[in-house]
């Protein structure tokens, strides 16, 4: 009887001489040499599901803010984080087996060490963003998902937070931690109804301007803005850069990385002076603020400044509430933060700070530790998680007065409008928006909450980037020996000055922060540092 698994890999066979590894955000490399990783993961993603007794997992095929050439694919657990790290090791393993016998050998390899019965039902649930090789390695991805017997459910074009969103859904439908309606309108209903009564009749003053990085989030936003008040009850939106009918635009000159990497507005950009603007990436899980002044200067309101914002005002709602001798709020950030914004947090809003390692799956972590745990990486990936405990505290608190009630219910639509499943831009942004609403503020006020550190970014291309070893968060290199001894030696040299140098997991390369009191300094830090690296 023929082999359906070796089948499968045999008519999408491995380029040779490719080592592919499931990075901080899955696979991703150039979309022409991932056929077999795409029907590999349909494959895993089979066996993850059956490993845990049917529940749906969920394959997002996309590369978030890489160029449109690129593609990738991520792996979703049932209530939307990220692939467990043991099931990355077998993923990684998998996408390097040789042969289609190697493939269907390996994948019952791993039915075995986990007990996983072949024959139980498996479901599998697939979105994607707008690329052009999407709906090749769609088909490359069912490919594999039939084979293993699997149920796929396409949902065709979604953002990656959508595609976690119906995840959660699927699997905690019919129980009561059911988290909505696993369809697009189920997704815009309920955030825009938390949205509704978050705002509890506040004003938003002036327009938001929402550049999509010609990616999925444009047409996913148009949509979305259906949902939400007419405009003079809510907020205006206007949609900019969101064509995704011309896929080669992706992420081009436009989206949050082009914001936040340039520090400057994408050149398409025609907004006025104190108008509110903001860029989400090609996937939309990243978010970023920013406007011109009067005098037409440039300022970022990055993720920095979407977790202090955040976290300042659900800090005034606890307290507001009668929660805060229950309720412990924190921030999470890594070695990336201004560390004025940190500063800020700790000296100003009286909190505490977590620092992790990269990518989202440790803040998530350090987070999930907190009553709430609000984290956000300086590029704009983030989201506030609320422990179980909290959510019982909080329905069941009792409010003393008529203010009490105000902030409870301000908090528990807040809650609602967070999407738990993870960092979603469209999210943040409606939770933004609730912030200043409630503050009064415009981006000026918002920015004068304290005033960042300049810094510098560099990209070192160095031989070796796995020589680079680090501790304390990414904070110091253990490896090569000798050099972080240097690095400090440059540190004291200037004013407020903090630096540091990690290898990429993303890019082969080494990249150097540097902050410091003056642009000058910082940039004289990094091009130091730099040069201790190469
Ligand atoms: C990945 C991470 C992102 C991180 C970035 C760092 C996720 C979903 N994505 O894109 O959070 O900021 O890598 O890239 O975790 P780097 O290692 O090249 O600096
Ligand atoms: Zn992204």
């Amino acid at each position: 009887m023929a082999d359906p698994i070796a089948e499968v890999a045999k008519k999408h066979p491995a380029p040779e001489g490719i080592v592919y590894a499931y990075g901080t955000a899955g696979f991703r490399t150039k979309a022409e040499v991932l056929d077999s990783v795409m029907a590999r993961c349909g494959l895993i993603a089979a066996l993850r599901s059956r490993a845990l007794g049917g529940k749906s997992i969920g394959v997002m095929i996309t590369a978030s803010h890489n160029p449109p050439e690129d593609n990738g694919v991520k792996l979703v657990e049932p209530l939307g984080n990220m692939l467990a790290e043991e099931w990355e090791v077998l993923s990684t393993e998998m996408a390097n087996k040789a042969t289609p016998e190697d493939v269907s050998a390996f994948y019952r390899e791993i039915a075995e060490r986990f007990n996983i019965k072949l024959s139980t039902p498996a479901h599998v649930v697939i979105g994607r963003d707008t690329r052009a090789s999407g709906a090749r390695l769609l088909s490359c991805v069912l490919d594999g998902v039939k084979a293993a017997g699997a149920e796929p459910k396409d949902y065709g074009f979604l953002t990656t937070p959508q595609l976690h969103y119906m995840v959660r859904c699927l699997n905690t439908q019919d129980t009561s931690d059911a988290y909505g309606t696993p369809t697009e309108p189920g997704y815009y209903e309920k955030f825009s109804e938390a949205f509704k009564r978050a705002l509890g009749g506040k004003k938003i003053s002036g327009s938001l301007t929402v550049d999509c990085a010609n990616g999925v989030g444009g047409p996913k936003l148009t949509e979305l803005v259906k949902y939400l008040p007419p405009k003079d009850q809510g907020l205006e939106i206007f949609v900019v850069n969101d064509n995704v009918i011309k896929p080669e635009s992706l992420n081009v000159e436009c989206g949050a990385d082009f914001v936040k990497t340039n520090q400057r507005a994408p050149p398409s950009s025609k907004s006025g002076p104190n108008d509110r603007c903001c860029s989400l990436d090609g996937d939309a899980d990243r978010l970023v603020y920013y406007f011109k002044d009067s005098n037409n200067m440039f300022h970022l309101l990055d993720g920095d400044r979407i977790a202090t914002l955040v976290a300042s005002f659900l800090g005034d709602l606890v307290r507001h509430s009668g929660l805060s001798d229950i309720l412990k709020l924190g921030v999470v950030q890594t070695a990336y933060a201004n560390g004025a914004a940190t500063n800020y947090v700790e000296q100003n809003l009286k909190l505490t700070v977590d620092c992790t390692p990269t990518g989202v799956k440790h803040l998530h972590h350090a987070a999930a530790k907190l009553d709430i745990g609000v984290y956000f990486e300086a590029n704009g990936h983030g989201t506030v998680i609320f422990s179980a405990a909290t959510l019982e505290a909080i329905a069941k608190h009792e409010p003393r007065s008529p203010a009490q009630k105000e902030s409870l219910d301000v908090l528990k639509a807040c809650i609602d409008l967070i999407n738990q499943s993870v960092g979603d831009a469209l999210s943040d942004m409606l939770l933004v928006e609730v912030v200043l609403a409630h503050k009064n503020w415009g981006p000026q006020e918002w920015l004068a909450t304290y005033n960042d550190l300049p810094n510098r970014l560099l990209k070192v291309v160095v031989s070796d980037r796995n020589q680079f070893k680090t501790t304390d968060a990414e904070r110091k290199l253990v490896k090569p020996d000798g050099i972080q001894k240097q690095i400090d030696a440059e540190v004291q040299k200037v004013r407020q000055g903090r630096s540091f140098a990690r290898a990429s997991g993303t890019e082969d390369a080494v990249r150097v922060y540097a902050e410091a009191a003056t642009r000058a300094e910082a940039d004289d830090l990094a091009r130091k540092v730099a040069e201790i690296v190469k």
